[in-house]
């Protein structure tokens, strides 16, 4: 099969490349509009590989420009579109929520129409219609006090981020009722591993405490999120695009949940750092208190995390120890500016733990 995979080039989409062309003989177009989270050089170890490198084109463009996305699905005759591109970062949807917008709802509309197009193309011509998987978040239930959410719970986003990720995973529903598109959701737990941005909490507190920076704790520091490696959820994606139902949602939950006081000590022992690297800092405004998911919709399809916390963490407070080139690189050009604005402040304002 031939696959467009939009934002392919961020932290889950390029796990989901690299490891979907390892265990499928598809190829796969990836469009990237390459902002400030994606990286090329996620893909360069599949570019290397002489095996698996004539499988994979890339395409430096946006989801949101119709002319671009039209052509490309007609050009490389795409039969199936699994789409990771989004603004991902809660911090910066508080800081200004335009892009968010942008490409959460405008481009998954974009992505929407073409496939309506190739699955109208596909009817006159007696061939299977192109599916889409849209890939969700578990932020979209909002804050839960206790138990697990549904697929079938309430949506209750409550940050500009969720709003967008909720807003574009509705219209993704609206068009499955509407026009019979072949699409499938999935919502993730928080996800963590190697090649994730510095920005997000545990790339974040590794790569500062290496270089014996403080680590900016939000409130109390015991909210809680289940923590799903990216392994994992780059083959949950691939398997819900394979064996899901149409018109189907699919929680994919780790049953990991830590609260982050727990992830941070966790980060620092592995470090050997100590715990007065913590600054108690204030808080995320609208902060969901805790994240948790049942999974047994996709355990009964045959589908399960296999990574333990404990393990995972391990490997990955390892790989940016063993890839410091990778992360340094985002640490300059904007991101002086961004952690300016987000934890100088913050960080002045702020005490030991
Ligand atoms: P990321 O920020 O690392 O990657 C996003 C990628 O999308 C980047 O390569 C970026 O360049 C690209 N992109 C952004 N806007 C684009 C546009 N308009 N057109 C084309 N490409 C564009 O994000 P991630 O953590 O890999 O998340 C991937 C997806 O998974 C997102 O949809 C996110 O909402 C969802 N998700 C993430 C998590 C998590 O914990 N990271 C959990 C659940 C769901
Ligand atoms: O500096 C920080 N200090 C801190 O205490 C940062 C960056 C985060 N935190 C807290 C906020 C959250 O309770 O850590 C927790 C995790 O924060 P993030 O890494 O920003 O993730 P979160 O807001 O939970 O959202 C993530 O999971 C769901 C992803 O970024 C989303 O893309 C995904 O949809």
């Amino acid at each position: 099969m031939r696959l467009l995979v939009a934002g392919g080039a961020g932290f889950i989409g390029s796990a989901f490349v690299r490891r979907r062309l390892v265990a499928t003989a598809d190829s796969i177009v990836v469009l990237d509009k390459l902002t400030y989270a994606g990286n090329r050089e996620n893909l360069a170890e599949v570019e290397r590989d002489t095996r698996l490198a004539p499988r994979l084109r890339f395409v430096k463009g946006d989801i949101a420009d119709a002319v671009l996305v039209r052509s490309l699905m007609a050009d490389e005759a795409i039969e199936g579109v699994v789409n990771f591109a989004a603004e991902s970062h809660v911090d910066r949807s508080i800081l200004d929520a335009e892009a968010f917008l942008r490409t959460g709802v405008i481009g998954v509309h974009v992505l929407l129409e073409a496939v309506r197009e190739r699955a109208g193309e596909a009817l006159a011509a007696a061939r299977p219609a192109p599916r889409l998987l849209q890939v969700s978040t578990d932020e979209v239930y909002g804050s839960l006090a206790s138990g697990a959410s549904r697929e079938t719970d309430p949506l209750a986003p409550r940050s500009p981020y969720s709003a967008a990720k909720a807003a574009g995973e509705l219209l993704v529903q609206a068009y499955h009722a509407t026009y019979g598109i072949d699409t499938v959701v999935t919502r993730g737990a928080n996800t963590y591993g190697p090649r994730q941005h510095p920005e997000k909490l545990i790339p974040l507190f590794v790569t500062n405490a290496i270089d014996d920076q403080p680590l900016p704790l939000y409130g109390d520091g015991l909210q809680r999120r289940d923590w799903l490696h990216v392994d994992d959820h780059a083959d949950a994606v691939g398997f819900v695009f394979d064996r899901g139902e149409g018109g189907g949602i699919y929680n994919v939950a780790a049953d990991r949940e830590r609260s982050n006081r727990e992830v941070t000590a966790a980060i620092l022992d592995r470090l050997g750092k100590p715990w007065s690297l913590v600054r108690h800092v204030e808080d995320r405004p609208g902060h969901d208190r805790r994240y948790a998911m049942d999974g047994s919709t996709l355990a009964r399809l045959g589908w399960r995390p296999t990574m333990t916390f404990d393990d995972g963490l391990a490997r990955t407070v390892d790989w940016y120890l063993a890839n410091e080139a990778w992360w340094r690189s985002l640490r300059g050009g904007e991101w002086a500016e961004y952690y300016a604005r987000q934890y100088g402040r913050r960080l002045a304002g702020s005490h030991e733990v």
